[in-house]
Parts: C-alpha cells; sequence; structure tokens
C-alpha cells in the first residue's frame, strides 16, 4: 500500500487562507451598523440630581426619557432602549457603533431607570445616553444635556 498522506501544513495554510477570505468578506457587513430609529423629539433627561446641586458621595441618579421607552439590551422592539451613564465624559463616545462598558459609562441594560453610585468629593458631570438592544445609540442620538454637579 502506497498513498500519500496530506501534508499537514498544506492543510493548516489552507484553512487560513479559508479564514482570511470569510473575514475579508465579512468586512462590509460589519462595516454597516444599521442604527436603530429615534424620532428627533425623543429625549433623555437627568430627573436627578439636578445641575448644579451638591450630593453626598454616595446618592441616586433617576434617569427621566420622554418620546421612547426603555427595554432591555437584547430585545429589538422599535422606539426603545436603555440608558448608559456617562460620569465625567468630556468626549462623546462614536455614536454609530457599540459603547464601550468602563467605570465612565456605565450600562444599564436590565432597563433600570435609576442607580446608586459613589463618586469621589468634588465637581462631576453626569450625562445620559440611551443605546439600542446592541448598545449603539440611534440614527437621533438621544442624548441628555450634561449636568455638572458637586460631590462632598
Ligand atoms: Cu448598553
Amino acid at each position: 500500500m502506497n498513498f500519500v498522506l496530506p501534508n499537514p501544513h498544506k492543510i493548516a495554510s489552507s484553512v487560513i487562507a479559508f479564514l482570511f477570505a470569510l473575514i475579508v468578506a465579512m468586512q462590509p457587513a460589519l462595516a454597516t451598523i444599521t442604527l436603530s430609529h429615534a424620532d428627533e423629539t425623543a429625549y433623555s433627561y437627568l430627573i436627578s440630581p439636578k445641575d448644579g446641586q451638591t450630593v453626598p458621595e454616595e446618592f441616586t441618579v433617576k434617569f427621566g426619557l420622554n418620546g421612547m421607552g426603555v427595554a432591555p439590551a437584547g430585545v429589538d422592539r422599535e422606539g426603545t432602549g436603555h440608558h448608559h451613564l456617562l460620569i465625567d465624559v468630556d468626549e462623546l463616545p462614536k455614536l454609530d457603533e457599540p459603547l464601550a462598558a468602563t467605570k465612565n459609562i456605565r450600562h444599564f441594560g436590565g432597563g433600570q431607570t435609576e442607580t446608586q453610585i459613589s463618586l469621589p468629593p468634588g465637581k462631576h458631570t453626569l450625562q445620559l445616553l440611551l443605546g439600542n438592544y446592541t448598545h449603539v445609540p440611534h440614527d437621533h442620538p438621544v442624548l441628555s444635556e450634561k449636568i455638572e454637579i458637586t460631590v462632598e
């Protein structure tokens, strides 16, 4: 019996070539995220604290939303989203891709409308940004005004 075993290196390189072709083929799909729709009249706002307010180190933040509904992350329903609290964020994140989850960009994917947070003493800013079921802001970003508070 004399048969030729396939060369394992050749198999590996053709698998790699295939995966590479697949990744290249997927690029256009990855580049076009369809943003969920939000009416231009929709807005979010901080119910509390209020702009200029002084708060203790641990305090409650209440999220307000007008013209949209709250739905948990993962639930694709027209006219809804979940809140993200931006803490001391000077430059807005990209509004056409999923928001990162950091200590300054907090997700409320459970559909929460308030939270308890702790911040060190000093001045801080808070702002709300709604994200869709995949954490991407809407075609008309539902962004609150940025408020400044003093923690003492
Ligand atoms: Cu999110």
